[in-house]
């Protein structure tokens, strides 16, 4: 038989073999591991849909449901549309990281090759202050590093500049893809007294 010839020299080819061909299988498991949690998060970060609208991609972000629209406006165009999609509409505010990945996932869903988005963060030029259109508190930012910067005409804020999920100062005369919002209604809203 054949292999009663076969030399240490060939044992030792073919073990070198397998080692290789293990490893590519290893590697191969790793990288299916590693795209299947990149995947995960995303679907993680993927916010459910909103029961309370009445149209379609709505989706709920912490207490507010939200719907991106491809514009491009400018900021105040963007900020009157929202005010016309829903009773108390605005631009979105963010107020945690959580809903800062939220936005993002919808954004790349739905905008993937155009992300630059208007959020509904304003700056007041006098007292260099920001607040959000909805008068909620401005107690969370996630700025591109470096913005904003101290001396400029940019006054709204814009995610997608430059880093992905990163916020940007930006002119307000500027045309992007927004994304609107309006509060959920919870169930004891208007029932109770301070
Ligand atoms: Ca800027």
């Amino acid at each position: 038989m054949f292999f009663l010839h076969s030399t240490n020299k060939d044992i030792e080819e073919e073990e070198g073999e397998m080692k290789a061909a293990s490893a590519l299988v290893l590697v191969f498991l790793l990288v299916s591991v590693a795209a299947m949690t990149i995947e995960k998060r995303l679907k993680e970060f993927f916010p459910p849909k909103c029961k309370n609208a009445n149209s379609t991609n709505w989706y709920q972000v912490g207490c507010y449901c939200v719907k991106h629209f491809q514009g491009p406006v400018d900021f105040a165009t963007a900020e009157s549309n929202c005010a016309r999609q829903a009773p108390g509409g605005h631009l979105v505010s963010l107020h945690s990281e959580q809903d800062n990945n939220a936005v993002l996932s919808i954004i790349k869903k739905y905008s993937a090759s155009s992300p630059r988005t208007w959020l509904g963060g304003l700056q007041i030029p006098s007292t260099k202050t920001y607040i959000w259109t909805d008068a909620s508190p401005w107690n969370y930012q996630a700025w591109v590093p470096g913005e904003p910067r101290p001396t400029n005409s940019e006054h709204c804020v814009e995610m997608n500049w430059s880093v992905l999920g990163k916020w940007n100062d930006l002119e307000c005369w500027r045309k992007l893809g927004y994304m609107c919002a309006f509060e959920l209604q919870t169930a004891n809203e208007g029932g109770g007294q301070e």
